[in-house]
């Protein structure tokens, strides 16, 4: 008997149907965002560097310089990768031509038509974000909410061109493009006026969201505080929440590394489950903050999954990841950040859901510790090894020599 053949045996017997899991986590696709290979900088800023609000850390050679360099990293990370992808984009990468630029309140769809070609030719689904963020137009710490009518009106027609592209790649695809907002807007210091840009966001994303759009799943994503704006963030959760309750069609993204360090986003997906059909999620691995460390096989990148499988839930929750790591070599990152992601799913899909629910119900709580305590110790690794072979993907151990000897053979090469 093979060690996975041993390891469904396990499973048989705690009421797992390890097929059914292989299945489930097959079907399910992870959006990866493509800024973790270049640390966020984007091509359409002269020496784009992530600024306003977040803030990359680390130094290691070899990041992607252009669009060329970006597609063929994130394809050697991918080829590492199970299951179902997704490309997440930002608008600051878009692709001009030869001698062309333009800002981004006048970006098209025509400047992601490679990105599209790229798409289709890997297999590829794609997920969107306007850029509202490094770039000179955050004035004051401010963009959506600015008092100036002209900075408002310069990110409201950015956050509309995004998302007309999203709508037409999604048109492209015959698939629902996400398309994120995530704005910094705050304050350093105490402010003397919270509601006021609160009603100017307010009455931007209403103008943002007005053309309708079919193939877009528009979300706004909250936050509790950005990088020299400590003291009040704009789209606060509660903002966003409202605002999204209000607004059918429209999502409040939950971003691991945005609330308190005492909160979870894996207790807050079924709390949103309860009023919307869709929660989109950005995985990632606050340390002390939001540091967007790389995310892990860890009690909570778990938890997350466990909700989504526990509230029966894949097809609503849509998984997305947000890392940028620039002290490691970005290629692994990716990988052991995906892997890691798609682990846990796996691992939430393992376990005896339904026998612990009943215990639960039942107010064996007890028994509930047990069984779930010794669920963690099953075979776990035969199973993902058995994934990754269907998948034909190298197993644990058999990817980082791979990714060795690219750091040699590519990425070293760039100075
Ligand atoms: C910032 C948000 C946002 C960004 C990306 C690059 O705090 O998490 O999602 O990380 O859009
Ligand atoms: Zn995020």
């Amino acid at each position: 008997m093979t060690n996975f053949e041993s390891a469904k045996q396990k499973y048989a017997a705690a009421g797992v149907d390890v097929e059914e899991a292989l299945a489930k986590l097959a079907g399910k696709a992870i959006s990866i965002h493509c800024w973790q290979g270049d640390d966020v900088a984007g091509f359409d800023q002269k020496d784009g560097k992530a600024g306003d609000g977040i803030q990359t850390t680390g130094n290691y050679p070899g990041k992607a310089r252009n669009f060329e360099e970006l597609k063929t990293d994130f394809l050697k990370a991918a080829s590492l990768l199970p299951g179902k992808k997704r490309i997440n984009l930002h608008a600051s990468y878009a692709v001009f031509a030869e001698g062309e630029w333009v800002d981004r309140d006048k970006l098209e769809y025509k400047h992601f038509i490679p990105w599209v070609e790229f798409a289709k030719e890997n297999g590829l689904g794609i997920d969107f974000n306007p850029t509202c963020f490094s770039h000179p137009m955050v004035t004051d710490g401010l963009t959506l909410s600015h008092p100036d009518e002209k900075v408002r009106r310069f990110w409201i027609d950015h956050c509309k061109a995004s998302r007309r592209i999203a709508q037409k790649i999604g048109e492209e695809l015959n698939d629902q493009v996400l398309n994120n907002v995530w704005i910094p807007d705050g304050f350093k210091d105490i402010p003397a006026d919270r509601m006021g840009p609160r009603m100017r966001l307010k009455a931007a994303l209403d103008e943002i969201f007005a053309e309708p759009c079919p193939n877009v799943i528009d979300c706004v994503e909250s936050k509790v505080f950005g990088i020299g704006l400590e003291s009040m963030t704009v789209g606060s959760n509660e903002f966003y929440t409202a605002y999204a309750a209000q607004h059918p069609g429209v999502y409040n993204l939950l971003d691991a590394g945005h609330y308190h360090p005492t909160e979870f986003i894996s207790d807050k997906i079924p709390a949103m489950l309860c009023f919307f059909d869709k929660v989109p999620l950005h995985v990632t691995r606050p340390v002390r903050w939001d540091s967007d460390h790389v995310v892990l096989f860890d009690d909570e990148t778990r938890e997350i999954m466990k909700e989504i499988v526990r509230c029966d839930a894949l097809d609503k929750v849509l998984i997305g990841l947000d890392f940028f790591d620039a002290s490691i070599n970005r290629i692994a990152a990716w990988v052991v950040g995906t892997r890691s992601a798609q682990k846990a799913l796996l691992f939430a899909l393992l376990q005896p859901n339904k026998t612990l629910k009943a215990l639960q119900d039942s107010a064996s709580f007890t028994e509930k510790m047990v069984v779930m305590e010794e669920a963690k110790t099953l075979p776990f690794g035969d199973v993902w090894e058995e994934y990754c072979r269907r998948e034909n993907v190298p197993a644990d151990g058999e990817w980082f020599a791979d990714v060795q000897k690219y750091e040699q053979d590519v990425l070293s090469r760039r100075v």
